[in-house]
């Protein structure tokens, strides 16, 4: 099969799994103690197998992506595909139903999988493909590090320092400021000089509240303060951008390039965490990648690091790697971490290969 006719999806298997956590994660929205994540296995009429994953946030959403996925693929078999054509009829055909949540996810999810069978088929990294080159990354550990007593929290950040990446992600949104702050200045405390912190509020806050923890988290020298009032409000994250120092970090919820478009014109980003599996896989990202780099505003991502990596190494403003290993138990070969970096696989295509053994003995969720 030429490049030039496509690819001609065979077919797409699912496998909804949950994986249980190595660090318990406590948001101020949920308590996660185990993942379910949506594995992907597209092979093309010429044998060809691309692969992706996709985090569900709950068991409905991993079975909703599922059937988005199946129904998706029903309307592209048999004549050839790109990446371009499954936005345009998928988009066409369900935008009644609404390209967010779990369609945006199942779409997603199709396209960084048609994505790395081209790179595969191209033999070719695909970060190479998209213009950059396999290389270290600076990346932070977002495990764990939840809301949780002092004491958990201590030997958290020992444990998590020990893993060898110097930058940490903290969760806020305890009842009183004061106890934010002593959760950052105990944290800090433990961390070498050089390190950096990052905290994320998950939502929890009003504007208000917001502007008040803000203003006295500022002198601790924070890398970002992310997502501190609800994820849409743009116009409030725009007087927020003004009123503090630190940075403000958004984009985990953005729902395709167009949103954060919205978010960039109202004036409401400093940094931007767009998430693959939200922004519109490979292709989403890019464009994300393409309105950054025009605004210079820095790119960081949101969770399955496998695949962002390739990505943060093709975009022209890459800034940090959110780094969790939730996959690693169903990779052959994980995400490596060296000298404080993540590795970008040179491998062709994204480098997932499963750990069949491993995938057989996790609990089923379809
Ligand atoms: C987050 C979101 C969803 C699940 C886990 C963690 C968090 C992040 O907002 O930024 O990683
Ligand atoms: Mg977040």
């Amino acid at each position: 099969m030429s490049m030039e006719n496509g690819l001609v999806i065979r077919s797409v298997r699912t496998r909804a799994v949950r994986v249980p956590l190595n660090f318990t994660l406590g948001t101020s929205a949920a308590i996660v103690r185990s993942v379910p994540l949506v594995l992907m296995d597209l092979v093309s009429a010429d044998g060809v197998e691309g692969r992706s994953y996709v985090f569900c946030y709950t068991s409905a959403g991993a079975k909703a992506v599922a059937a988005h996925a199946a129904e998706a693929v029903a309307l592209l078999e048999k004549s050839p595909v790109s990446p371009r054509r499954l936005w345009e009829v998928a988009a066409r055909r369900l935008a009644l139903l609404g390209v967010t949540g779990p369609v945006r996810m199942a779409l997603s999810a199709l396209d960084v999988a048609l994505w790395d069978a081209i790179a595969i088929r191209a033999a070719m990294p695909l970060a190479t493909l998209l213009g950059g080159a396999p290389r270290a990354l600076k990346a932070y550990d977002s495990r764990g590090l939840g809301l949780m007593p002092k004491e958990q929290l201590a030997a958290e950040v020992d444990k998590l320092l020990a893993g060898g990446l110097r930058a940490l992600k903290l969760r806020l949104g305890y009842p009183t400021v004061d106890e934010d702050l002593a959760a950052v200045r105990l944290v800090r405390g433990r961390m070498p000089d050089g390190s950096e912190l990052m905290v994320d509020y998950n939502q929890a806050l009003d504007l208000h509240e917001a502007t008040r923890r803000g203003l006295a988290l500022q002198a601790e020298g924070l890398t970002w303060l992310e997502e501190p009032i609800r994820h849409d409000a743009y116009q409030d994250y725009a007087a927020l951008c003004r009123k503090l120092d630190l940075p403000l970090q958004i984009g985990e919820n953005f729902n395709g390039p167009e949103a954060m478009m919205d978010a960039v014109l109202a004036g409401a980003v400093d940094l931007a965490m767009p998430d693959v599996s939200r922004i519109g896989g490979v292709t989403g990202w890019m464009q994300a990648a393409g309105l950054a780099s025009a605004r210079g505003i820095p790119l960081s991502s949101h969770l399955m690091p496998e695949i962002s990596a390739h990505l943060l190494a093709a975009s022209p403003t890459a800034h940090w790697l959110e780094y969790v290993d939730w996959a690693d138990c169903l990779l052959l070969q994980p995400l490596r971490i060296a000298n404080g970096e993540a590795i970008v696989p040179s491998r062709p295509g994204l480098g997932l290969e499963w750990n069949e053994d491993m995938i057989g003995r996790l609990e089923r969720m379809d």
